[in-house]
């Protein structure tokens, strides 16, 4: 593992990392290891059988949202809100909620309300968010099981919104909640809290970028550090060039974040008026007493309301903190700014010469005024030239801006929740959006068709291996972190996946074109995955089950942009390493995209093992193909992998060759990612049981599933 700070020139932006890099253990050793209880899997209490989106379906949305909207202004004594109104607090939880999402590998993001759970609850990023779940409990225990907590965070913040006079585009529920951390995402390495003054990840000077998946600029934060790179006020150029990467990297472009960042900013406040020394820790290290809740006060006004301290800087950004208004770039550009230190000591910029008019009311003391401030990240929306001109746009068009807030303000909720049949409620916006990735519905073809374009398929001279790779070319993209790619849609025949060097551009034209020429209505979509379904009969597989409806998408309902970062630098499956340099071992990202695939070890390992044999290696690459009988579905890809006359030595970069103990000779060809299955114990033990002599329908029935769970995983129409 390389660290943090090497300037490593494999870091490169869009990489995989399968490693768990610093664990919740490792910040927090005292917390209590639930995880011993559920070691395979998950500690959801709602159980296998809850239907989330049959209990939503049943909720009174509307009386939801009144129950909401009179939250707002209900404000608690042990917590009271800002100006008497919660809203602005509610859209930070929401869009810190939503703005841990990263395109690279689709992990973050809102959809399964992973703000309760270490390591996020604690991140200094989202200080005192714990308070404002809290204060949504009431509700949540009202409505049960009907609403999800993910589904919460983001509908309270769109009611926020909407009741501070905002504009608010619409919302699909269907997230479903964990009762765990999930262990999959890769937070970064680094050992140090960015309020600890941890290394910035993007350094020119230290030829540093971005480490692979992650999208945040310190370890902690949900985007940039507020104070600028490395907290420093000054450097207009690198406060820029950190908001461009990280939104970017969360799919943002310039204009989203302009918009993102003012519309956010024209609620609320900032708060650091206090000593940031006093507080406790933060919920997963804090007191048993506290309850859940961190960063507690050790002062005797108890650090609530004109007191609180969250990110050190202190104030609001408008005169009408409660409000949506034009305020935000009309201070912004109206006034010259200097740098100022709050309270707290944070650096922050206070207009000169503030009207009166133009201060915002405190907070708490009903008649006292105060300045506004800008954080260094507000002033890059004046400051950098790219930004300026969208920001001037913006305050010369309020319809534009409203419009481009309520846009980008649903695109950053709804991200990470894939197709949009997916979406469920009264107020799902009826425009199909290019990020949702639009697939228009296919229609089931009759059992008829289906054994026609099967005669068809099985007599046009394509073998299991083009048919079989073809396939899983098609369906292995599908990531679960955020229900993209897939099947579905075909998009394996357009830009970018079908030039992606894993998927051998020229000879899957080949067999597109001649599934193209052969399928009559049925759409290409399903005709592939019909191919694979041949495929593994002609290997000898029976009864492969093969559910039709997928429907095909064009190059306009495709933003191929955003289906680049999901190229693969290497798949396992397919035994292909790409020309890139990996920053992780080939093995994790296989355990990386079994994990994406939603697959378990025992599927992983057969998949695996049956691909080999099938001959859906890339190219002409012979490792791992540890059959005489290639093209059939069996059990030697294990029989020989634990063969004890073969004598396995390395021959290079990811590189291995078996000799037969006795006389010498060449017998096999592998790569890591093929001796990892003798080499790791638990893979061995798996693969044991599909190598032994009691294991052929096994092997196969057991290959079959999970092949047919590859294929159906990105059918929500089937739900
Ligand atoms: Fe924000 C707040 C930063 C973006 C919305 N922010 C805030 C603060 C800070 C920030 C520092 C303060 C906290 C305390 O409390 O202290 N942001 C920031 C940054 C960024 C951002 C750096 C990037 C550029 N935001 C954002 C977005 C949104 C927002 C995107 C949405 C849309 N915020 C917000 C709000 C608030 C804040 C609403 C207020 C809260 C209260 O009031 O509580």
């Amino acid at each position: 593992q390389t660290p943090i700070g090497s300037g490593c020139p494999v870091h490169q932006p869009g990489g995989v990392r399968a490693l768990l890099g610093r664990t919740n253990k490792d910040w927090w050793p005292d917390m209590l290891a639930t995880e011993i209880l559920n070691p395979n899997g998950s500690s959801n209490p709602l159980g296998d059988d809850f239907d989330y989106a049959a209990a939503f379906k049943s909720l009174d949305y509307q009386a939801l949202k009144d129950d909401l909207t009179a939250l707002m202004t209900d404000s608690q004594p042990w917590w009271p809100a800002d100006y008497g109104h919660y809203g602005p607090f509610f859209i930070r939880m929401a869009w810190h909620a939503a703005g841990t999402y990263r395109t690279a590998d689709g992990r973050g993001g809102a959809n399964s309300g992973q703000q309760r759970f270490a390591p996020l609850d604690s991140w200094p990023d989202n200080g005192n968010l714990d308070k404002a779940r809290r204060l949504l409990w009431p509700i949540k225990q009202k409505y049960g099981n009907k609403i999800s907590w993910a589904d919460l965070f983001i509908l309270t913040g769109n009611v926020a919104i909407e009741s501070m006079g905002g504009p608010v585009f619409g919302f699909g529920g269907g997230r479903v909640d964990v009762f765990e951390p999930e262990r999959d995402i890769y937070w970064g390495s680094e050992d140090k809290w960015v309020n600890e003054g941890v290394q910035t990840r993007i350094d020119p000077d230290k030829n540093m970028v971005i480490e692979g998946p992650l999208a945040a600029i310190q370890m902690g934060l949900i985007y940039v550090n507020p104070e600028g790179p490395q907290g420093n006020p000054h450097n207009d150029e690198g406060m820029a060039r950190d908001m461009k990467e990280t939104f970017d990297r969360m799919a943002m472009n310039s204009e989203e974040t302009v918009a993102l960042t003012a519309g956010g900013h024209t609620f609320g406040k900032a708060h650091g008026n206090g000593d940031a020394s006093t507080l406790g820790a933060a919920p997963s290290g804090g007191d048993i007493a506290a309850q859940g809740f961190g960063w507690v006060s050790g002062e005797d006004h108890g650090g609530i309301g004109e007191h609180t301290v969250t990110s050190g800087i202190e104030g609001a950004w408008t005169n009408t903190p409660r409000e949506w208004t034009e305020n935000y770039f009309r201070l912004l550009f109206d006034y010259d700014y200097e740098l100022v230190k709050s309270p707290a000591g944070a650096n922050q910029w206070q207009p000169i010469g503030q009207k009166e008019e133009d201060m915002a009311p405190d907070a708490h003391v009903p008649g006292k005024k105060v300045p506004t401030m800008m954080t260094t990240a507000d002033m890059a929306l004046k400051r950098d030239p790219e930004f300026r001109a969208i920001s001037e746009k913006f305050r010369d068009d309020h319809e534009a801006f409203k419009d481009a807030f309520a846009r980008a303000w649903f695109k950053l909720t709804h991200r990470d929740m894939g197709p949009k049949v997916r979406y469920l409620g009264p107020e799902v916006p009826a425009e199909d959006l290019i990020w949702q990735d639009p697939i228009p519905a296919g229609s089931k073809p009759s059992d008829a068709d289906v054994a026609a374009v099967k005669a068809k398929i099985a007599d046009s001279g394509l073998t299991v291996s083009q048919l079989v790779k073809t396939a899983w070319a098609s369906a292995s993209t599908y990531r679960k972190s955020d229900f993209r790619g897939g099947a579905n849609g075909a998009r394996v025949a357009l830009a970018p996946q079908k030039d992606w060097d894993v998927n051998e551009p020229a000879a899957l034209a080949k067999v597109i074109d001649t599934l193209n020429g052969l399928r009559g209505s049925m759409s290409l979509a399903d005709a592939i995955v019909l191919g694979g379904v041949v495929g593994l009969e002609k290997a000898g597989a029976t009864n492969v089950p093969f559910t039709g409806g997928r429907g095909d998408a064009t190059a306009e309902q495709t933003d191929a942009d955003s289906f680049a970062v999901m190229e693969p630098e290497a798949d396992a499956f397919r035994n292909y390493v790409g020309k890139k340099k990996l920053a992780v071992k080939v093995e994790e990202m296989m355990l990386d995209r079994a994990s994406l695939l939603g697959l378990t070890v025992p599927e992983m390992t057969v998949l695996v093992g049956g691909l080999r044999v099938l001959g859906a290696n890339h190219g002409e690459r012979g490792h791992g193909h540890f059959t005489k009988r290639s093209g059939q579905l069996t059990n030697d890809y294990f029989v020989n992998l634990y063969d004890m006359t073969n004598v396995w030595k390395a021959a290079g970069d990811d590189e291995y060759v078996a000799t037969d103990r006795k006389d010498g000779g060449e017998k096999w060809r592998a790569t890591r990612a093929d001796l990892i299955f003798g080499s790791n114990a638990e893979l061995r033990a798996v693969g044991e049981v599909y190598a032994q002599s009691d294991s052929g329908e096994k092997f196969v029935k057991d290959f079959v599933k999970a092949w047919t769970k590859v294929m159906n995983a990105d059918r929500f129409d089937l739900a």
